[in-house]
C-alpha cells in the first residue's frame, strides 16, 4: 500500500537513525582500539597519557589546508526540526580520547584548531541541533549596522547560565537555559581544552547565502583574555581573519590573511591575543548548499552583563 505523506517521512527518519546506530556501534569499537593503539605508541608524551583524554598540540605551518571537505548530510534537508518520530540520544556525544590541536599563528594570532567529533557524531549533533533549537525572531533577531536596524544574515540564538546577556551590535541576547546536549558538549569541549564556559551564541547558516561580517569579539562583558572555542557541525566553511591593520582601504601594512576551512564536526579555540588584533568573518560561499550550525562557547563576566530588558 502506497505511504502517506507523514508515513514516508517517518520511514525516512527511522532509516537514518537505524544506518547511524549502525555505522556509530562499528565506529565505536573501531575508535575505542584506536586511541588504546595511539596512546601505546605515545609513551614519550609522558603525564599526559596517564589522563583519560589526551591533547596533543602540532605546529601547523600552512594554515589554510585541513583536510578533505565534508559534504553535508542531505539527510536534515527531509527532516522536520522539532519532528516528534526522532529519538537521537545524547549518548551519540562521546569524548574524543585523543585531541590533538593543531597550533595556527600569526602575528597576535593565537589559534587552536581540531577535528573535535568525528563525521558521525558531528552530524548526530547537528540533527539534535536541528530538531531542538529555537532560533530568535523579530526584535531578537535584528541588529544595528550604521545605525540602523537590519535582519541578521543567518538565524541566532544563545544558551547560557542563568541571568547572562551577551550585548553587541547594539543588541542585548539573553541566554535561555542549557538544553542538556550542548550542556554535555560543554563539557566535553572543557575536558579537552581545560577551559570553562557559562555562555553559549549559536548561528545557523542555512546556505551559502548566509554569513556574517568581520568582526572582533572584543565586547566588554565578555572575560577579558580568556579564549573562545567555536565548536561547527554542517556545512564546512571559510573563516577569515584579517588583521586590523592591514584591512580595507586604510590599511597601513600588509599583514597575510588567514583563512581556515571549519570542518564538520570541527573545534577552534580563539585564544588571546586574537580578537584585540584580529577582525574574524565568515564569508558568503554561494556554492555551499548545505545547513551549517556553529556554536561559540564563551564565558562572560556576570556583573558586567546588561540585564535584559523585553523593550531591548
Ligand atoms: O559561524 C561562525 O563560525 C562565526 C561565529 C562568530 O564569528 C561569532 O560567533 O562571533
Amino acid at each position: 500500500m502506497p505511504r502517506t505523506p507523514k508515513q514516508g517521512r517517518r520511514k525516512r527518519l527511522l532509516d537514518i537513525q537505524e544506518t547511524e546506530l549502525e555505522k556509530l556501534k562499528k565506529f565505536k569499537d573501531q575508535r575505542v582500539n584506536n586511541a588504546n593503539e595511539s596512546i601505546n605508541d605515545n609513551s614519550s608524551l609522558g603525564q599526559d597519557n596517564q589522563m583519560e583524554n589526551v591533547i596533543l598540540k602540532e605546529m601547523i605551518k600552512k594554515p589554510q589546508n585541513y583536510g578533505e571537505s565534508i559534504t553535508m548530510t542531505n539527510k536534515i534537508k527531509n527532516m522536520e526540526p522539532k519532528s516528534p518520530e526522532a529519538d537521537l540520544s545524547l549518548d551519540f556525544l562521546e569524548m574524543p580520547k585523543i585531541c590533538r590541536m593543531n597550533i595556527i599563528t600569526s602575528e597576535n594570532l593565537n589559534l587552536e584548531y581540531t577535528k573535535f567529533y568525528r563525521e558521525n557524531e558531528a552530524t548526530s549533533l547537528l540533527l539534535l541541533c536541528e530538531r531542538d533549537i529555537t532560533y530568535n525572531v523579530g526584535d531578537l533577531a535584528k541588529i544595528q549596522m550604521f545605525g540602523k536596524w537590519i535582519d541578521i544574515p543567518r538565524k541566532q540564538v544563545a544558551y547560557g547560565d542563568e541571568g547572562l546577556t551577551y550585548t553587541f551590535s547594539g543588541k542585548t541576547l539573553p541566554a535561555n537555559p542549557w538544553p542538556s546536549f550542548l550542556n554535555k558538549v560543554r563539557r566535553q569541549i572543557t575536558q579537552a581544552t581545560g577551559f570553562t564556559f557559562n555562555f553559549v551564541l549559536v548561528n545557523r547558516y542555512k546556505d551559502g547565502y548566509d554569513y556574517m561580517g568581520e568582526h572582533k569579539d572584543d565586547e566588554k562583558d565578555l572575560c577579558s583574555g580568556y579564549p573562545i572555542a567555536s565548536l561547527t557541525c554542517g556545512q564546512e566553511r571559510d573563516f577569515v581573519f584579517k588583521h586590523q591593520d592591514s584591512r580595507g582601504t586604510k590599511a597601513t601594512r600588509k599583514i597575510d590573511t588567514v583563512s581556515i576551512k571549519l570542518e564538520h564536526g570541527s573545534l577552534l579555540l580563539m585564544k588571546q591575543p586574537t580578537n584585540s588584533f584580529w577582525y574574524h568573518s565568515l564569508p558568503q560561499r554561494k556554492k555551499a548548499t548545505g545547513v551549517r550550525v556553529n556554536m561559540t562557547f564563551r564565558k562572560m563576566e556576570p556583573i558586567k552583563c546588561k540585564p535584559y530588558n523585553y523593550k531591548d
